[in-house]
């Protein structure tokens, strides 16, 4: 067991608001919080302020009680952090929804949450109100943050003037977020994080990433996924700087609102490293305002993060963490070029880890200087921003948090002597595409409800770039067994997947197979699968 390498902080009783907004001085309030990326639109910490007390006092004048869900499903828009921050101010909890989510799979995560209301867009409106309707939210609970007939626009909720209500709770115990993923395995499930959760996040990320007050923030990564939610959402607005929102990732639109927004921090996921280093419009772009480019969400390969770094001319750093620990728990940090980019740093403070071998329990040694990393274990984590458990599953609660507190984080790792750990596989199921989780299990489901499929299992591989992609095994029904044309091939099988789930979920390879390799419980041995594939065993 290792605690962190820095010296622990004090964790203040306070709520998310009260942290963030709760000392701000006329300087700070002038300042630009948000800059909406495509319009250039520009909302400064007061006007944020207000929107969000106002918020708060409209939802409480409408009935919003402490501990009641609110359903959030909108891309990364300003108004995004009024209602998210106002949600929490009131006492409600936000369930925050992936925007590429099928109508089934927004309406499973609502009722599953137990969400009386929901935010979102216009665009979004079909799936929203057909998932609003299966999960019981009435239409005047359905805000329609730029507006549509027949539901409350967030403009209708802040012309109440309401003040904002005198909440009580304590910050340690009560939900502020109920992001979903699906762990160590399974169907996505809440993960139920506080608000001291979030609150100790931001400030162990404060004692290791230097962003300053000017700093000009990106944010390209989706809020509505923990990495964007406490990193840019919370972290970014605690020091200050300014997020330049973009609702979606599009190449050429990325390069021209860092040209334009002369952005300094980049946070993003390894595929747009990938484009960094690679596109010819990278090198047409004027992206000298770069002083870093933070990647975090899915594994960094080292020459990827080298090509970046000169070609941008700048520092790449990695950070390492997932949803159940709200979710940041190693980073790189900035200065120490020393550092392997292909390792995920050092432990934020109040952070403690083991690494232990899966076989066998125990820990496994920690090497003396100048021996290298150590042996490979599953890491295990333990501090303040560990989830306080999975919602309505105690089952998946216990199997994932120790009574002792340790979390399994289903990956694993090696630690050198100075306590730099380095991620090396992954032993729970998850896929990880373009950053994204995606469920092996929600996908077998999709694939075994097909009539000509009698078994079927999915795993990641790495595409041509070293990104992780989908693929499915695939056992075809006995009477189709053979036959070619007529009954499933790939393109069918990828077909019925992707009709069935949200774009990033799809399918991508397909192998067809006699049999699913399993153990005697029934479980799927997905280390086989792998290994059928010699290229794709280091993922
Ligand atoms: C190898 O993706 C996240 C959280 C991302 C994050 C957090 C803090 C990025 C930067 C940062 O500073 O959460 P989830 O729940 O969607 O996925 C968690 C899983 C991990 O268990 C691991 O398998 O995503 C994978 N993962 C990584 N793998 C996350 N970051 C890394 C990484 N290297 N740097």
């Amino acid at each position: 067991m290792a605690r962190s390498t820095l010296p622990d902080i004090e964790i203040p009783g306070q709520t998310l608001y009260e942290l963030l907004f709760g000392e701000l001085d006329d300087a700070d309030l002038d300042r630009v919080a948000l800059i909406d990326g495509p319009s250039g639109d520009e909302t400064t910490y007061r006007a944020l302020i207000a929107q969000i007390d106002s918020l708060a006092g409209a939802l409480a004048a409408r009935g919003l009680a402490v501990g009641d869900r609110v359903g959030i499903l909108c891309p990364n828009i300003p108004a995004f952090a009024t209602v998210f921050h106002g949600v929490l101010r009131a006492g409600g909890t936000a369930t925050t929804v992936n925007t590429l989510y099928t109508r089934d799979e927004i309406a499973a995560q609502l009722s599953g949450a137990g969400a009386s209301w929901l935010f979102t867009i216009s665009p979004l409106l079909p799936q929203a109100e057909a998932a609003a309707a299966d999960a019981g939210i009435p239409a005047d609970r359905l805000v329609v943050i730029d507006g549509a007939p027949g539901h409350p626009s967030l403009r209708d909720l802040l012309f109440d003037r309401a003040a904002p209500p005198e909440v009580d709770f304590d910050p340690a115990t009560h939900l502020a977020v109920l992001p979903y993923s699906s762990g160590t395995t399974g169907h996505p499930k809440g993960v139920m994080l506080t608000h001291r959760n979030l609150v100790a996040n931001v400030l162990q990320c404060e004692q290791i990433i230097p962003l300053e007050r000017d700093d000009r923030v990106l944010a390209v990564l989706p809020f509505f996924h923990i990495y964007g939610m406490s990193v840019l959402l919370d972290f970014a607005l605690l020091k200050r700087a300014a997020l330049v929102t973009m609702p979606r990732f599009d190449l050429a639109d990325f390069l021209g609102t860092v040209a334009t927004q002369r952005c300094t921090w980049l946070f993003i996921a390894p595929p747009i490293a990938v484009a960094l280093a690679k596109h010819p419009l990278v090198a047409e772009s004027d992206l000298s305002s770069v002083k870093v480019v933070f990647s975090g969400a899915a594994p960094l390969d080292r020459a990827l993060a080298t090509a970046v770094a000169e070609r941008l001319g700048c520092t790449v750093c990695q950070g390492y963490g997932m949803t159940e620990t709200s979710p940041v728990t190693h980073v790189i940090p900035v200065g120490r070029d020393d550092v392997d980019r292909s390792s995920i740093g050092f432990a934020l403070p109040n952070t403690e880890c083991r690494v232990v071998d899966p076989e066998s329990g125990r820990d496994v040694k920690v090497p003396r200087r100048g021996r290298g990393p150590s042996a490979p274990g599953e890491l295990l984590i333990r501090g303040p921003q560990v989830m306080s458990g999975y919602l309505h599953d105690d089952e998946a609660t216990a199997r994932t948090i120790e009574p002792d507190g340790w979390l399994h984080t289903g990956d694993i790792a090696t630690v050198d002597s100075a306590g730099v750990y380095t991620i090396v596989d992954r032993l729970k199921e998850l896929i990880k595409y373009k950053g994204y989780q995606v469920a092996p299990a929600v996908l077998e489901a999709v694939l075994l409800a097909h009539p000509l499929i009698a078994d079927a299992a999915v795993i990641g591989v790495p595409d041509d770039d070293g990104q992780e992609v989908p693929k499915a095994f695939v056992v075809r029904r006995a009477q189709d067994a053979g036959t070619t044309g007529t009954g499933l091939d790939e393109e069918s099988v990828m077909a019925w997947v992707a009709e069935r789930v949200a774009p990033h979920e799809k399918v991508r390879l397909v192998e067809f197979v006699d049999l699913i390799p399993k153990s005697s419980s029934g479980k799927i041995l997905r280390k086989d699968l792998r290994a059928r594939r010699g290229r794709h065993a280091a993922l």
